[in-house]
């Protein structure tokens, strides 16, 4: 199928990624509509032929919660994909590996109340309930550039907090060097890890501490100035914008603080193709297709990748 190609100027500037984000996005899209009844676009990518009549669905939140300021450090010189393209669009193996069908198949996937357990290397062991972390954590709202492995990427306003203000709260010891993170694991409330048996649930991800520390990183519990739908990780899921998508790791119930660096869900099924770090870099193609470009999700551009996603300030020093 190919693949609408939008001009550059078609491109919204920073500025109007605000939280009005709802009613921008509804305008970007209709001009990416129009711009396609004008017969300039020949053809569609599954997100735009999105059934007209789906609704995100926001899961209840505390008050006061979203939305949340947004942070204005961090810019990005793309579009925010329109919410509802994001939204049917996932990667959550634990219902399905069909990105389409994700939104469709988590109704039964419980997320309050919700326990995170801290432990391993930690001053502060214990289970956390998130509704007390998150009147605790300082939550912001930072427009990030997102890119899967497979090659497309998005742009969205997550909602959330830096993962160094929790590690700083439970005080990891000195011989913490690493953190490991898994998600859940309830086969009856998530069809996929029952019906996909050979994946070696729960999935888990890690980082160092360097990385978990970072400024960039972040613990996301809202998208699009609202609570996270349940596709996109809800209740809390990872954001490491320089990194690969799979290192996001959603729905997490656990943190660990490690000695040693952990294994990972994707580097244990293949190691040759998905690394530790997984930073996204356009020179070092996966062993099945080149990682130098991608494709926008809504408006189906292609566009050079940037080595570490256009974070390299950022986060170069940590691999220097
Ligand atoms: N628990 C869990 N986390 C996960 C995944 C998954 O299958 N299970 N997929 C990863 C991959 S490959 C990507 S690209 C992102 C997708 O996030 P999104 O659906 O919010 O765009 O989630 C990541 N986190
Ligand atoms: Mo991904």
């Amino acid at each position: 199928m190919a693949f609408i190609h939008i001009p550059k100027d078609w491109q919204l500037p920073e500025r109007v990624a605000t939280p009005e984000n709802v009613y921008m996005n509804r305008r970007y899209f209709m001009k990416a509509m129009g711009l396609m009844g004008a017969g300039t676009l020949i053809g569609a990518t599954s997100g735009c032929e999105a059934a007209e009549d789906f609704q995100v669905a926001v899961p209840k939140s505390m008050p006061g919660l979203y939305p949340a300021k947004r942070n204005a450090t961090y810019t990005v010189d793309r579009a925010l994909t329109p919410e509802k393209i994001a939204a049917q669009y996932n990667n959550f193996y634990e219902f399905t590996t069909d990105k389409g069908r994700v939104h469709k198949l988590t109704d039964k996937f419980e997320i309050h109340p919700w326990q995170i357990e801290i432990s391993g290397e930690v001053n502060k062991p214990g289970v956390y309930d998130l509704d007390d972390l998150l009147k605790k954590m300082p939550l912001e709202e930072r427009v990030y550039r997102f890119r899967c492995v497979e090659a497309w990427a998005m742009t969205v306003p997550w909602t959330g907090f830096p993962f160094k203000a929790l590690i700083d709260q439970v005080e990891p010891k000195s011989n913490a060097k690493y953190v490991r993170m898994v998600t859940f694991n309830r086969p009856e409330q998530a069809p996929g890890i029952k019906s996909q048996s050979w994946y070696p649930w729960p999935y888990y991800e890690g980082l160092t501490m360097a990385e978990a520390t970072n400024e960039l990183t972040l613990l996301a519990t809202g998208i699009y100035g609202h609570a996270m739908p349940k596709q996109h990780g809800a209740p809390i899921r990872l954001v490491t914008p320089w990194k690969y998508g799979y290192k996001s790791i959603k729905s997490i119930v656990k943190i660990e603080f490690t000695k040693r660096k952990p294994g990972t869900f994707w580097n244990k099924l293949a190691p040759d193709e998905y690394d530790f770090y997984a930073n996204v870099n356009p020179k070092v193609p996966h062993p099945r297709w080149s990682q130098a470009s991608e494709r926008l999700i809504g408006s189906g551009e292609r566009v050079p990748t940037h080595m570490y996603n256009g974070y390299g300030d950022y986060v170069a020093q940590l691999y220097g």
